[in-house]
């Protein structure tokens, strides 16, 4: 899953993301690298940042949106409003990616009442505003697969069968460095929840505090974080440099198929 930002703040892509046409040159750029999976992003959920307006939000995503549907590949929209949901479905998402894991009013209702579109619930503790300001857990693992159960069953009751979710321990989203390695080390004991299991972790703070190297220089720890998410059970990675992580994982892909002579 590559990563279009549409975000004025985005640090990560320096803000070079930030008007509509930027985006989807980027876009069709993470296509011709091979992405799977874009996922579209108009409300920076970077530690300390604010939530934007329903309008703004839509001024930013729907645009992108527009002009990337019809490539061959579904398009995932990042958001947690269930306006924005409901417009970025009409412009041909089929996969919504809530950080807030559908707890938001109408979102259960929005996702339940289109067949055909996925769902990728993610945990996080707190909000993007105070999350890192002092993440605590008794244990972190039991905690998150527990939060993630629940919004399972939550889904599965509003309606949404289970085909069509996707679960993610949500990297970096009220935890602590020693939180994200405990939550990377276990991420294979989620696996029995029966969903397909996304991870985030490119690019991440986590990454440079063990690296020491800044935010635009963190593609070997990325690429590293990817593949370990694969190796214990990941089946989506959402990620910044695609052709880069696509190398790597056909090594994982060529040892997990070969046959013997
Ligand atoms: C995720 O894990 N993450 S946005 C801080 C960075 C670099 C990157 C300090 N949306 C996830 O990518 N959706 C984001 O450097 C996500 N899972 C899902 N499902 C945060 C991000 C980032 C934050």
């Amino acid at each position: 899953m590559g990563v279009v930002n549409v975000t004025p703040d985005s640090f990560s892509d320096g803000g070079h993301y930030y008007s509509a046409e930027q985006a989807i040159e980027h876009a069709k750029k993470l296509i011709d690298e091979g992405a799977d999976i874009l996922d579209i992003g108009g409300e920076s959920t970077r530690p300390g940042s604010v939530s934007v307006s329903i309008e703004e939000e839509l001024d930013r995503v729907i645009p992108v949106l527009q002009a990337i549907t019809g490539s061959d590949i579904p398009i995932s929209i990042d958001t947690s409003k269930a306006e924005v949901m409901r417009h970025a479905i009409e412009s041909g998402a089929t996969i919504i990616n809530d950080i807030n894991a559908l707890q938001a009013p109408d979102t259960l209702q929005t996702v339940a009442s289109n067949n055909h579109v996925s769902v990728c619930l993610m945990h996080m503790q707190g909000s993007p505003i105070n999350m890192q300001a002092n993440p605590k857990y008794i244990d972190i693992v039991t905690e998150v697969k527990k939060f993630l159960q629940e919004r399972i069953n939550t889904a599965k009751a509003a309606g949404i069968s289970q085909e069509r979710l996707i679960i993610d321990p949500g990297f970096g989203f009220g935890k602590t460095l020693q939180h994200n390695l405990e939550l990377l080390q276990h991420l294979d004991s989620f696996t029995d929840l029966g969903v397909p299991i996304l991870a985030g972790l490119s690019r991440k703070s986590m990454l440079g505090a063990i690296t020491g190297n800044d935010v635009n220089n963190r593609i070997h720890e990325s690429i590293a974080a990817a593949l370990l998410a694969v190796i214990k059970g990941a089946r989506i990675v959402r990620v910044h440099d695609v052709k880069e992580t696509r190398e790597a994982l056909a090594i994982y892909h060529a040892m997990h198929h070969h046959t013997e002579v």
